[in-house]
């Protein structure tokens, strides 16, 4: 039996290497001067034209994250408890505080519940629970439960603001398979700013499916969440959003993992299973194991794929989930091992601590019945267009920017539509949008007329187009109501780049 322990000397001098590697001198200068580029390009924007646009990044040219030193645990959001003897299940509340991210500073952040983020939140299949939802922030806030297929009225989009000091009861019924899903703000022109100071948490369904696959279940011990967001900091180190933000998506080069600063997990089981949400304002993300190892994808937003997929890379668009499985016991115990982005920059290093090669056989498997789209599904014609266009306060749908008072589309509830979404370059060459649909788990048909990849046919409800790219949905909504569909760089949906659907 063979004991996996990396000593604190050895892991700090790899560290000590990742971190020179990505912040180099050159490229640190390059990332500040960018940034301070883009800053004075927004303070510049309403004078300038579409052709000079310095704030507008392209996605080759973002600021580089800092690598992790890997001197805090990572931290683990807690379960909400169910309250007990009330007229509600559990209370969820937005709020103020502060977060100590830097030593000797006290940071000014929004959490639900708590300083920071907000505690998971778990459902079971089928399972009906009322949530009080509370405001106390010093501004208007909605309560959004992304991915949860329920009434409109329910969803917490912009039409459902509340404010200061207000609360109401919604009915989250989670009739859908199991799933990793979030919920976050979605107030009108404020959804990047409460998201960028804090607000987000996990809510997963739980369903029965997964106990076939054998899959790690034990919450903060083999299926942890994972929540890579960006941040940027003002030399006070605060985030101050209003002097930080760029209104074509805020990116910083500051990786947080759970609201944890630097940090490190300590793995204490060989096979882990990993809950990801790319929950940043506008960064996009392609993981990887730091000694190219591969991993297994088990899920998408929505559930599970219909079988796992063997990869040693994923990329996740803001709002995107994934939950992936690394056998630990696999890798070579001399290598440290850590979660870096695709520029090899360390996000999360693992400390691995466990009983190697005692464990049970940790091959998942299944094979869906039937296939992921039929051919009547992939028949259907297209009877929704959508075309989304611009860059940072240009951004539209259809040529329009968001209004509350006006519906762009219907669509008769259980009834599958197919919507294609065409993300139209502009003479810069355009750049990706994530986009989300309220109210749905839908399925990609195809990216350019060529089917899903394995590791895309899942459920889904947010999905990430490249510029020039057209991608088909079979979109089918379960209940009633107005529900919005917008690019998920939060800037952009705050700009006005989201429509409405009325499901009747
Ligand atoms: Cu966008």
């Amino acid at each position: 039996m063979k004991r996996i322990l990396l000593t604190g000397a050895s892991l700090l001098l790899i560290l000590a290497g990742c971190t020179n590697a990505a912040t180099d001198k050159h490229s640190g200068e390059q990332s500040k001067e960018h940034m301070q580029m883009q800053h004075d390009g927004n303070m510049d924007m309403d004078h300038e034209n579409m052709e000079d646009m310095e704030g507008h990044m392209d996605h080759d040219d973002i600021p580089s994250l800092k690598a992790s030193k890997g001197t805090q645990e990572l931290s683990l959001p807690p379960l909400l408890k169910k309250q007990q003897g009330s007229d509600f299940d559990y209370e969820v509340v937005a709020q103020e505080g502060t977060t100590q991210f830097f030593d000797g500073t006290q940071t000014k952040t929004y959490g639900y519940n708590g300083n920071l983020l907000g505690p998971t939140v778990r459902l079971k299949e089928g399972e009906t629970v009322k949530v009080k939802v509370r405001n106390e922030l010093n501004e208007p806030t909605t309560f959004h439960w992304h991915g949860l297929e329920i009434p409109g009225s329910e969803d917490g989009g912009p039409q459902d603001e509340i404010q200061p000091g207000k609360s109401k009861i919604v009915t989250l019924k989670a009739d859908q398979l199991a799933a990793t899903l979030w919920y976050h703000p979605h107030p009108h022109e404020l959804t990047s700013k409460q998201v960028f100071k804090g607000l987000g948490g996990m809510l997963y369904v739980d369903g029965t499916d997964q106990d076939f696959a054998n899959l790690p279940k034990n919450y903060g011990v083999d299926d942890i969440p994972l929540i890579f967001q960006d941040r940027i900091f003002d030399e006070d180190q605060q985030l101050n959003y209003e002097e930080l933000m760029n209104s074509d998506g805020t990116i910083g080069d500051v990786s947080l993992v759970n609201g944890t600063l630097h940090p490190k997990l300590t793995v204490t089981q060989p096979v882990m299973r990993f809950r990801i949400l790319n929950g940043s304002n506008a960064r996009n993300y392609t993981f990887r194991l730091s000694n190219g190892a591969s991993f297994t994808q088990i899920a998408s937003d929505g559930g599970l794929l219909n079988e796992p997929v063997e990869t040693d890379e994923l990329t996740l668009s803001p709002s995107e989930r994934s939950e992936i499985l690394i056998d630990f016991s696999k890798l070579d115990s001399d290598e440290p091992v850590a979660i870096t982005d695709k520029k090899g920059n360390v996000l999360l290093p693992f400390d691995l601590d466990f009983e190697s090669k005692a464990m049970k056989n940790s091959t998942v498997s299944w094979a869906a019945d039937e296939p992921f789209l039929t051919k009547e599904e992939k028949d259907l014609p297209v009877s929704k267009e959508i075309e989304l266009f611009g860059m940072m306060d240009k951004v539209t749908i259809n040529g329009q920017k968001f209004d509350p008072n006006r519906i762009d589309f219907k669509q008769e509830k259980d009834v599958s539509e197919v919507w294609e979404i065409y993300n139209k370059p502009d003479h810069m060459g355009g750049m990706i949008h994530p986009f989300h649909i309220h109210g749905t788990q839908f399925k990609i048909i195809s990216r350019d007329g060529k089917g899903p990849a394995p590791n895309e046919q899942g459920l889904k409800d947010s999905v990430l187009i490249e510029p020039g790219e057209r991608v088909k949905l079979l979109v089918t909504f379960p209940e009633k109501g107005i529900y919005m569909y917008h690019c998920h760089i939060l800037e952009h949906e705050d700009n006005g780049m989201m429509g409405q659907v009325e499901v009747y």
